[in-house]
Order: structure tokens, then C-alpha cells, then sequence
């Protein structure tokens, strides 16, 4: 079994509800088992800036599937939310669900960089992440704690407890 930590999105449609939506669908895969969420957490935009405020969250699994078949999986959950790949890449989304870590692998293909690119300098990435998995080392060695210590909040708020 691979432990593997994955980061929720959504600024459309209800962000809470996709959220929430998202935490059933992942519960139902097969092969996976959601051992921790993180509380729901309120966050201002990063990027560009022309877009609503995100809800966002951490969840971790424990999976028997590889890393691109668990992307596979995240990718259909996304679809069936009815996310819409648009020109503007960093625009608005339904839900966004991003694989940040897999087990220890460091991973780097066309469809699949692990550890994701924006974990460390994304504050809804990084404060989740450590509230859930505080004693977590990254495969470089970085400590989450002593990331998300230093890390700007920019207005991050815990919003709600999930489950
Ligand atoms: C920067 C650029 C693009 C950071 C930067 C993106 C989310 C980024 C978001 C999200 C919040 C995006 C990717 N510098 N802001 N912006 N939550 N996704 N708060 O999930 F994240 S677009
Ligand atoms: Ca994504
Ligand atoms: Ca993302």
C-alpha cells in the first residue's frame, strides 16, 4: 500500500458542496482508503487574480493503485463534477484534484510531476498538508513544519471541519 496525500480545489458551483461531493466520490474508489482530511479551508486566489475565493483541503489515502492510475481515477472524479478544461490554465474550476505526494516517489512525466510543483510556496497546499501530516518529510528532506511555519498565510482561513 502507497500513502498519498492529495490536494482538493474549487472556486464554482458551491466550492463547499464539490468539496464535500469530492470526499464521497474519493471514499468510494476502489483500492483506496481516505485515512486523514483536513479541515475546509478559505483561501484567496493565487495566480491570477480575476476569480472567486477557494475553498480547499488536503485528504490523505492509503491506495494499492499506481500513481497514474490514481490520477486517472482523480481525473474521471473531476469530469463527472463537470470541470471544463478552458484556454485560461489557471482560470476558475469546479474542482481541481491534484496528487501531491506519492509515497516517497519522485515522479516527473508529461502528465505527472511528484511532489507536485506548488506544494511548497502554495500557503492552501502547505497549511492542510501540515495540519494533517505535521511530522511529514518531504522526498528532498524538508520538513512540512518548517515550510508551513515560514510560509505567508495570505488571508488563509480554516473555514469548517470536514469529514
Ligand atoms: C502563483 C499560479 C497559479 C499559484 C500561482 C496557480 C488555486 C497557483 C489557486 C487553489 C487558491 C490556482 C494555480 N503564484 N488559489 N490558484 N487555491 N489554484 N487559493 O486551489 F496556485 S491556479
Ligand atoms: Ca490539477
Ligand atoms: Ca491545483
Amino acid at each position: 500500500m502507497a500513502l498519498a496525500y492529495i490536494g482538493l480545489g474549487s472556486n464554482l458551483a458551491d466550492p463547499q458542496a464539490q468539496i464535500s461531493s469530492a470526499l464521497d466520490k474519493l471514499a468510494q474508489l476502489e483500492h483506496c482508503q481516505i485515512s486523514k482530511v483536513s479541515s475546509l479551508y478559505f483561501s484567496r486566489p493565487m495566480g491570477p487574480q480575476d476569480q472567486p475565493d477557494y475553498m480547499n483541503a488536503v485528504v490523505a489515502i492509503e491506495t494499492n493503485l499506481s500513481a497514474i492510475a490514481l490520477l486517472d481515477q482523480l481525473q474521471n472524479i473531476e469530469q463527472n463534477a463537470g470541470r471544463v478544461r478552458k484556454d485560461n490554465r489557471w482560470g476558475a474550476r469546479v474542482l481541481d484534484l491534484d496528487i501531491l505526494l506519492f509515497a516517497q516517489q519522485m515522479i516527473s512525466t508529461e502528465r505527472l510531476t511528484i511532489p507536485h510543483y506548488g506544494l511548497k510556496r502554495r500557503e492552501f497546499v502547505l497549511l492542510p498538508l501540515a495540519e494533517i501530516a505535521p511530522y511529514l518529510v518531504l522526498p528532498d528532506g524538508d520538513s512540512i513544519q518548517a515550510l508551513a511555519n515560514q510560509i505567508d498565510k495570505n488571508g488563509l482561513k480554516i473555514h469548517s471541519k470536514l469529514s
